[in-house]
């Protein structure tokens, strides 16, 4: 296919509730979408990237600046561009993983669309419905951590996951355990710990945990081993998983026993399926994490969690927990499962009066060939 004009979309979306992690509170997200015309007609991607870098190195003005300068011209010069091949033809741009994914997905919408393929369909997909959970950010106070944590129950919610970090871990696991004896409760650190914390880590242990999500830094695969070791509860990677070779790394160390699979992290919904199809074969557990996605980024991740080898609730909320109005049609839970979408391609439509009425900035990128 040829790549014939490339679109970025960019907006803001005020968040219903401030999120707070570890690495600080967002009250919104810079949504950032590619919209890309090829000779078989049109897609849309999401670039999963934050506003700051604090998550990991990328940030939203970086990723449109390398969509831009460097790969929309090294797709646009590719041979016999296909969705199978975008990812080794920016596999030279170092880093950037949302921008890519972002590029990998329009690109694979578009190709689907054009032959009536669902993405679900198309990576192997063995389910209808996926089992979500919702990802609470840290409080003010353990009471308001209860409260707000019983009405996601009052919504639906069948699995919950608390962000902590030093000075606010043991005392809320152990308040939300002694409130909902049976919640199926994870937590997620965001690197915010360091190998001195090792043994306080442990007391986590005594609350039947389905996992502790990247408690040390990105780098610090020996902390995550020696957790690992030590505890009974599950350790599960994010941030430190950036590639199919970092995940061999990783379990080659023994550094988790669970695998957090992002598209906007590891480049690209078709990366996800390969370290998917890899943990399979392996016995390892695999779920699905959100970074806050608009419905346009959350309809991959669902196709993508519709894989066999998703065993955990994924971290895809209704768009009602992120946003007042979603880019698409809004994606709604019941019973703590959301519906895989039906359509070809991603299976959703871009909500043209929502970009506008939320003031949307958009602008072509020249596509030189
Ligand atoms: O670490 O999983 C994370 C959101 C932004 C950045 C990092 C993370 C998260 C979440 C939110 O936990 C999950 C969701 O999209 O609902
Ligand atoms: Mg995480």
């Amino acid at each position: 296919m040829s790549l014939e004009r490339v679109e970025l979309v960019r907006v803001y979306l005020p968040l219903v509730r401030p999120f707070r992690t570890s690495f600080g509170t967002q009250t919104g997200r810079d949504i950032l979408l590619v919209h890309v015309e090829t000779d078989a007609g049109e897609g849309w991607g999401e670039a999963a990237a934050h506003a700051e870098p604090y998550y990991n190195e990328e940030f939203v003005d970086a990723s449109m600046l390398v969509i831009e300068r460097f790969a929309v011209p090294a797709l646009a010069t590719t041979p016999e561009l296909t969705s199978g091949s975008v990812a080794r033809s920016l596999a030279r741009i170092k880093g950037y993983p949302a921008a890519k994914a972002a590029l990998e997905m329009a690109i694979l919408d578009a190709e689907l669309r054009a032959g009536k393929t669902r993405l679900a369909d198309h990576l192997g997909g063995v389910r209808s419905k996926i089992e979500v959970g919702v990802s609470v950010g840290i409080t003010e106070s353990v009471g308001a951590l209860v409260d707000l944590v019983a009405s996601y129950l009052g919504e639906g919610y069948g699995r919950v996951k608390i962000k902590i970090e030093p000075g606010f871990d043991v005392e809320p696991v152990a308040a939300l355990r002694r409130e909902f004896p049976e919640l199926a409760l994870q937590v997620d650190a965001n690197a915010a710990y360091t190998p001195e914390d090792l043994d306080h880590l442990g007391k986590l242990d005594a609350y039947d945990l389905l996992m502790i999500e990247q408690p040390f830094a990105v780098d610090d695969l020996p902390s995550h081993a020696a957790l690992t070791r030590q505890l009974r509860t599950p350790v599960c990677l994010d941030e430190s998983v950036v590639s199919l070779r970092s995940v061999e790394q990783a379990l080659a160390a023994g550094a988790c026993t669970v695998i957090n699979l992002k598209v906007g992290r590891l480049g690209g919904v078709l990366t996800c399926k390969a370290v998917h199809d890899l943990c399979l074969e392996r016995g390892v557990p695999v779920w699905c994490g959100g970074m806050l996605e608009s419905g346009v980024g959350r309809a991959a991740n669902i196709a993508l969690a519709s894989l066999p080898g998703f065993v955990y609730p994924a971290d895809i909320s209704a768009s009602d927990r992120y946003f007042h109005r979603d880019l698409t049609e809004p994606f709604v839970m019941a019973n703590s499962q959301l519906d895989v979408p039906t359509g070809p391609g991603l299976g959703v439509d871009i909500d043209e009066s929502s970009l506008k009425d939320l003031g949307a900035l958009r602008r072509d990128v020249t596509v030189h060939r």
